[in-house]
This record gives C-alpha cells, sequence and structure tokens, in this order.
C-alpha cells in the first residue's frame, strides 16, 4: 500500500467536543425530563445531529412530530455553539500538531472528516483550519457514517484514491465508514470497542510518521 493522504475525524481524534456534546444533549434531555446519562452519550460519538436526537428520544420513550424534532435539534445546537464558540487552541488533541506537521512536510495530504456541520467553526476556533488540505463534514455530505459518503468526498477533495487514504477515527460507526470507502483504518481509543480498525492507538500522541511508513512497508 502507498499512503498518499490521511485523512482525520474531528471529535475525539483532533479535539475532544463529547464534553460539549454531551452538555448540550444533556440540556435538552433534562428539559424534556429524560434520563440522559453520559454513560447513554457513547452511543452518540461519531453518528449525525437527527440520529443522537433520536437515541435521546427513544431513551426517553418519546415520539415527537418532524417540526418538534427539528425545533428541538435547533436547540441543541444552539447550545452546543455557545459552549464551541469559547475552544482554544488548548483543546487540541496531544500529538495532532507534530504529526500533521511531519505528514505536511512529508507531502502525505491531510483532510478533515467528521460528520459535524460545526467542522469549519471548531477548526477556526482552536486554530488549525489552515493546515488541511480538505474539509468534508456535515455540509458537504448527505449520507452520515457508517456510510463511506465523507471519506469518499474528502480523497475526491484530495484528488487521492481512496485505496491510497488512511482514516483516524474514534467512533465504531467511523471505523466502519473507512472500511466501506476501501481505505485503511487507524482506531483512537480501546481495541475492544474498535474491533474492526486494522491497528488501534489511544491518541495522536502515540502516532509519527515513522511508525505509518512502518505500517505502509508491512501491509500490502
Ligand atoms: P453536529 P465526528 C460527530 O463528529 C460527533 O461525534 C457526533 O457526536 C455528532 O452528533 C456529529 O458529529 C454531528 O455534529 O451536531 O455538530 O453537526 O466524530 O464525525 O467528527
Ligand atoms: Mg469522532
Amino acid at each position: 500500500m502507498h499512503i498518499s493522504a490521511c485523512i482525520f475525524d474531528l471529535d475525539g481524534v483532533l479535539v475532544d467536543t463529547a464534553k460539549y456534546h454531551f452538555l448540550a444533549w444533556k440540556r435538552l434531555a433534562d428539559q424534556l425530563g429524560i434520563n440522559f446519562t453520559e454513560e447513554d452519550n457513547e452511543q452518540l460519538k461519531g453518528v449525525s445531529r437527527m440520529t443522537s436526537l433520536d437515541i435521546i428520544l427513544e431513551i426517553g420513550n418519546r415520539k415527537p412530530d418532524d417540526n418538534l424534532k427539528l425545533e428541538y435539534a435547533t436547540l441543541k445546537n444552539k447550545w452546543y455553539k455557545e459552549y464551541i464558540s469559547k475552544m482554544t487552541p488548548d483543546e487540541i488533541l496531544p500529538g495532532c500538531l507534530m504529526f500533521i506537521e511531519e505528514l505536511r512536510n512529508a507531502n502525505i495530504r491531510v483532510a478533515v472528516g467528521s460528520a459535524s456541520k460545526n467542522t469549519p467553526m471548531i477548526l477556526e476556533r482552536v486554530g488549525i483550519l489552515n493546515l488541511f488540505d480538505a474539509v468534508a463534514d456535515g455540509n458537504n455530505v448527505k449520507k452520515a457514517k457508517p456510510d463511506p459518503e465523507v471519506f469518499l468526498k474528502a480523497a475526491e477533495m484530495l484528488g487521492v484514491n481512496p485505496g491510497n487514504c488512511v482514516v483516524f477515527e474514534d467512533a465504531v460507526a467511523g471505523v466502519q465508514a473507512a472500511i466501506n470507502a476501501g481505505m485503511m483504518c487507524i482506531g483512537i481509543g480501546s481495541p475492544k470497542i474498535l474491533t474492526d480498525a486494522q491497528l488501534v492507538i489511544k491518541g495522536l500522541n502515540e502516532m509519527n510518521l515513522t511508525k505509518l511508513l512502518t505500517i505502509e512497508k508491512n501491509i500490502c
């Protein structure tokens, strides 16, 4: 395999926005009288905003009509944006900047592949928007992970063959999306959860160019 590009999921890989998603969803759940826990929040990682809402409504056994659902999702997003608008570069996860710089110096292209419609705002707030050659996110794709669309879109924007891309992902749905795109996937998190990833590391601080090139050499 020849690695021409690395595609990074945003939430849980480059920054930890899961805590802000939780605070905003919890605020909505409290208002609706639904008991929503941090454990429940795990199910929302990597899935779209409306699917996240459906999971919470299911927990509370609620069945609102589509208009009300849109109202709830809009309210949650308003609160979420209040939290992320205060993010700073300190919130970039350890190892990201150094690894991305190494990739850029080695002429390996870098992109973001995220389900989030708030991707541009987050990248801008933490000051890394300019580091990426392409950003594929919830604004320019229709189908949510595990559909491969977001990663295929990133590869297309980069002008790179999907088979020459490596995806870094922290969510089960995201790992599946990468595999469905025909890409190699390095999981970020626990090997017990990300069972389909080719390799699982705890964070990008465990990755560097030398390790990536060793992986490239060993995968035919
Ligand atoms: P938004 P990722 C995902 O980001 C989050 O993991 C997921 O929890 C969230 O519901 C989704 O983005 C949509 O986010 O409401 O901001 O459009 O992990 O794909 O970077
Ligand atoms: Mg993620």
